[in-house]
């Protein structure tokens, strides 16, 4: 082999690991940088709002308030989640960026089959 076929050899190598990387660290969405803030309450065995836009790509973050008389918590299924919150407290969530619907129930009891359910829906996508 030439010492000129080998340079290209190792060329396009270099060539193919640099669109394999490229791929790998490229996000399925594209953040915008902006932050959506909104605060979830509670109203009985229902989260208020039940539903929150985000503009795909914003990042997430709620201020979960407890406004029952129970304990209760918010968990997403994308990872994120309080802690246990007791009435009267609140707890910030930090969803992340959204890129797609994301759904939120309470872990306590059986509060979600009494229908503490949240969705995040992701608007643009
Ligand atoms: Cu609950």
């Amino acid at each position: 082999m030439s010492f000129r076929a080998q340079l290209s050899k190792a060329g396009a190598l270099a060539a193919s690991l640099l669109l394999l990387s490229a791929c790998a660290a490229e996000p399925s969405i594209a953040p915008t940088g902006a932050v959506t803030e909104v605060t979830v309450t509670v109203a009985g065995m229902q989260y208020v709002p039940d539903t929150i836009e985000v503009p795909v790509g914003n990042e997430l973050v709620i201020t979960f308030e407890n406004t029952g008389d129970v304990v209760h918590d918010l968990v997403l299924d994308n990872g994120a989640g309080s802690m246990q919150v007791f009435p009267g407290q609140a707890e910030v969530i930090k969803a992340g960026v959204i890129g797609a619907e994301v759904e939120g129930w309470c872990t306590i009891g059986n509060h979600r089959a009494m229908g503490m359910e949240l969705t995040v829906i992701a608007v643009g996508g």
